[in-house]
């Protein structure tokens, strides 16, 4: 039986680089051995019309494809493929978070005969034996699917609890060469997930309702493992851990720095973080293992907020978090989210006050989404404040921060951000950092450009700097910086 995985074009503004299909990666390499199987990525090819993806399915001929998903415009993209080979005569099966998280309205699409609930590992594996051995389908867990027009759910799989048992991802079946890049630490840098889910409960995130609260992670000598491979086969002297949190297990984390330190692993990393897990001890641990940059979800700086969103740490936290910090060589990024419901102006001030103070290297700030299964966004579609999309195609331009629902202007609240992206190139380019070339491929910023420019104007004629207004616990933030 012929498998082809397609990892739709996810390519926007906000996300111009190729990350490596590590979902596709990751069931491929259960499979990979017993059945002829393509990975196509459609993010490494100029192709809105589908001619190169119509020319593969052609020469393939595959039994089988595969589609990841994420809510968002890669929808689109994934429908346009799942109709291709549909046309051509494939079964066609989506798995991913947004079709996990709605597997009955994806199902509705006539493209799309099953989705895989969840994780991907077992469930596919048994779906492929049951097509090849035309088996029935009602005996696998995690899996959905059409019969005789009936939609069907079957129950969920437990989680994998053991990912040490998992085989590496399939890099051998993907270009890794498009998916390195050059940082400032690392010339060769990738990204790795190591564990997944998280224990928090923040209320707009996926992880509740996609791994219950379950945390599973690799262990420590397990992603050392795959870091000796990849720097072997691939040269690869720096990662970026892009788990839902990389830090959370703390006997994991300690263990995976103590072996970096004392076996001197000639690697540079950055992961995600929350600032309640910031201490002296650590960044003691991080520091020694050549970590080098920390990002954080800090989303508000309104202990209001930060509550209705069940973050479960305060502002004072972040502001505690970022004075540990900024005494180290580690870099920072923080995000915050726009447009949270009930957000007022003033809580609006209160996180632009604490950006401020906490001078992160990189700030951002993002308008709040409510991606499908989060408590907040059934919070949204309770309170008639959204109503969600009924189509699958619906959900590619799904959007929800649109300017009447923010306390504050988007005008204004470009203005400001564009402030803050001013300091994010300087402190790049104080730093060297050739990924900020990245930034000028990315069209939100170039639109920024004239508000940058009117900054740098003002703030470079009187000759203090970009950060010598008053700090805000000495003079209320009135105006916009
Ligand atoms: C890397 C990444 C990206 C990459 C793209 C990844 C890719 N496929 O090329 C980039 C940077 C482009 C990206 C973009 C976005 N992302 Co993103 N991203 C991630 C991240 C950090 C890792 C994904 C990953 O590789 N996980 C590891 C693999 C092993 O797990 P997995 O993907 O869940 O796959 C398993 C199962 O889902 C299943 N499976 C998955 N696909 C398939 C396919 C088949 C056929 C089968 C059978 C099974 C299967 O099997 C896998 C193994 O068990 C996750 C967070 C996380 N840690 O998971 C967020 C995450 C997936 N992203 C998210 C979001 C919100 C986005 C954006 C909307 C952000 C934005 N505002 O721009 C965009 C959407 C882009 C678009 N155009 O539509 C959300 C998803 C929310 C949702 N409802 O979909 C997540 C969960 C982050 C979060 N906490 O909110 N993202
Ligand atoms: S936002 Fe981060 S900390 Fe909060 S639940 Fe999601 S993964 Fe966990």
């Amino acid at each position: 039986m012929k498998i082809l995985l397609i990892n739709p074009n996810m390519r926007t503004a906000y996300n111009p680089l190729p990350f490596p299909p590590l979902s596709l990666m990751s069931i491929a390499a259960v499979v990979q051995h017993s059945y002829e199987i393509t990975i196509h990525d459609r993010n490494l090819y100029k192709d809105a019309e589908g001619k190169t993806i119509a020319a593969v399915l052609d020469r393939l001929k595959p039994d089988l494809v595969g589609v990841t998903s994420l809510t968002g415009p890669a929808i689109l993209d994934g429908v346009m493929v799942s109709r291709l080979a549909k046309e051509r005569g494939a079964q066609v099966v989506w798995g991913g978070t947004h079709a996990s998280l709605l597997p009955e309205q994806t199902l509705q699409n006539p493209y799309i005969d099953f989705v895989v609930m969840n994780e991907g590992e077992e469930t596919f594996r048994e779906l492929i034996e049951a097509i090849e051995l035309h088996r029935g389908y009602n005996n696998i867990l995690g899996l959905a699917y059409k019969e005789n027009g009936e939609i069907k759910l079957n129950p969920e799989r437990p989680f994998i609890q053991d990912l040490d048992a998992l085989p590496m991802p399939a890099w051998n079946l993907v270009p890794v060469e498009r998916y390195i890049y050059r940082f400032t630490k690392a010339r060769r840098k990738i990204v790795m997930v190591t564990s997944r889910g998280c224990l928090f409960r923040c209320s707009f995130c996926y992880v509740i309702d996609f791994h219950k609260r379950k945390y599973r992670g690799k262990s420590a000598g397990r992603i050392l493992e795959e870091l000796a491979f990849l720097r072997k086969n691939y040269g690869i002297d720096g990662v970026r851990f892009d788990d839902d949190l990389f830090v959370i297990h703390r006997p994991r984390l300690r263990e995976f720095c103590d072996w970096v330190y004392k076996k001197d692993v000639p690697i540079t990393w950055d992961s995600n973080c929350r600032a309640d897990q910031v201490n002296s001890e650590f960044i003691a641990a991080v520091t020694r293992a050549k970590c080098h940059r920390l990002t954080f979800g800090l989303e508000s700086g309104s202990d209001r907020i930060l509550k209705f969103i069940e973050k479960d740490f305060r502002a004072e936290q972040i502001v505690r978090a970022f004075d540990l910090l900024n005494n180290t060589d580690i870099m920072t990024g923080a995000s915050f989210l726009i447009g949270v419901p009930t957000e007022t102006e003033e809580d609006i001030w209160k996180t632009i006050e604490v950006a401020k103070r906490i001078k992160a290297y990189h700030t951002h700030f993002y308008p709040y989404t409510p991606f499908p299964g989060s408590p907040l966004a059934e919070y949204c579609r309770k309170n008639g404040l959204i109503q969600y999309p009924q189509r699958l195609e619906h959900w590619a331009d799904f959007e929800y921060a649109r300017s009447d629902r923010t306390a504050m202007s988007e005008k204004e609240i470009k203005k400001i951000s564009a402030q803050f992206e001013v300091r994010n190139v300087l402190n790049s380019l104080q730093r060297g950092e050739l990924a900020i070339l990245s930034n000028f491929l990315n069209l939100e910023h170039l639109q920024n450009f004239g508000p940058w420019i009117n900054f740098f104007r003002q703030a470079f004629r009187s000759g203090r700097g970009i950060w010598s207004s008053a700090h805000p616990a000495e003079k209320p933030l009135e105006k916009p910086l």
